[in-house]
């Protein structure tokens, strides 16, 4: 697989309903796609990167320069016999995972399309069918939110997970519970509050909640610890887990039951991979995070997610939940059973609408190799 050149566009795509985290409101995204051109076939990444540093401190145009700068010069020109030897290549770049991430998925997309298999058998995954989950925003009032989590109960998802920070906490999680007692409901908090705030983290122990996602720091994991052992709630981290030595660490110390597979938060399908192992050997169960992705990025959660010890529904839901006409075809759909179906094609199984990404580009670079 040799990589001739790689192209790097960004897309606006417009949300059909904004999105509301504890870090701010988001009306549409600027997504950064990553192409590799290997030999006639062509493999599509997403940078996971939001329009803003405020999730993590990479953000796209903070990604855009160091792919055009380090990450892509680190691996053009050069022959691969497999995606998993992209990583050391990049080695030497610190941090910037979301940015190598979407160059490493891309070149898994090639490799399977190559060697005309599912991407989510060559990553190593066993299911046919995943279980999905929605992430539901901070909305201007209760009754919104009631009225979308009754929306997505009637289309059949399997866990519902609010946004939460002080101040659209306990009296959001209240509400819901007094509608829907046994609902699997969970909620994520991105950060919110502070160790100073146990006694207040301990009143979500009355919500029968499935995890509470990463209550403090976004760096932390030993004072999740801390919270944990005074929590019945289980913790989930999201954040903390940038690569499998934080997984491990943060599964040594107990600062969470759960952890939050992100595929671009932890650089690549190689280390979520290898975080997924390492869940496995310790009963610690993991699933699929989302970034609001489109259809590129989300066709490469599908897959990661058919992974053995996914065994939670994640966040993984319908295109149309978030565009009216995602970049790929057929759009994800998900089943009355809250189920999204895993077919049998060699590459993703969607295919990359071309023709509507170059519409939705703005800006657009090539780099190729020198000889
Ligand atoms: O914390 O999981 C998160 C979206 C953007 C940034 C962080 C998060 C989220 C979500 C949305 O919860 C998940 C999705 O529907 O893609
Ligand atoms: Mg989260």
């Amino acid at each position: 697989m040799k990589i001739e050149a790689i192209t790097l566009r960004e897309i606006r795509m417009p949300l059909v309903h904004f999105f509301e985290t504890s870090f701010g409101r988001t009306y549409g995204r600027r997504i950064l796609l990553v192409t590799v051109h290997c030999e006639g076939v062509d493999g599509w990444g997403e940078c996971v990167a939001g329009e803003d540093p405020f999730y993590s401190s990479e953000w796209i145009d903070s990604s855009w320069i160091t792919m055009v700068r380090h990450l892509a010069p680190a691996v053009v020109g050069r022959s691969l016999d497999s995606a998993r030897e992209c990583p050391a290549f990049l080695g030497k770049v610190r941090g910037h995972r979301m940015a190598k991430a979407a160059l490493e998925n891309a070149l898994w997309d090639a490799e399977a399309k190559q060697k005309t298999l599912p991407l989510w058998k060559l990553l190593g995954g066993t299911r046919n069918e995943i279980a999905c989950g929605v992430s539901i925003g901070i909305q201007d009032s209760i009754e919104q939110l009631l009225e979308k989590i009754q929306i997505e109960l009637a289309a059949g998802y399997r866990r519902i997970k609010v946004k939460v920070r002080p101040g659209w906490d306990v009296k959001v999680l209240e509400r819901i519970r007094s509608r829907w007692a046994d609902i699997t409901l969970s909620c994520d908090a991105n950060s919110a509050y502070t160790l100073d705030q146990m006694e207040h983290l301990r009143i979500f122990d009355q919500f029968n909640l499935l995890m509470i996602e990463q209550p403090l720091w976004d760096d932390d994991i030993y004072y999740h610890a801390r919270l944990q052992k005074d929590l019945r709630t289980a913790i989930c981290l999201d954040e903390s887990i940038v690569n499998a030595r934080a997984a491990a660490m943060a599964v040594e110390t107990s600062a969470c039951r759960i952890i939050n597979v992100k595929v671009g938060r932890v650089g690549g399908f190689s280390e979520a991979i290898r975080i997924h192992d390492i869940c496995r050997e310790k009963n610690i169960p993991v699933w699929c995070g989302g970034m609001l992705e489109s259809g590129v990025g989300r066709a490469h959660n599908i897959a990661l997610s058919t992974l053995a010890n996914f065994s939670l529904p994640g966040d993984v839901s319908a295109s149309r939940r978030y565009w009216k006409e995602d970049v790929i075809d057929p759009q994800v759909e998900v089943s009355p059973q809250g189920m999204i179906a895993i077919c049998a094609q060699p590459g993703t199984g969607y295919r990359i609408k071309e023709d509507l990404i170059e519409k939705l580009t703005v800006r657009k670079e090539t780099i190729r190799a020198n000889t």
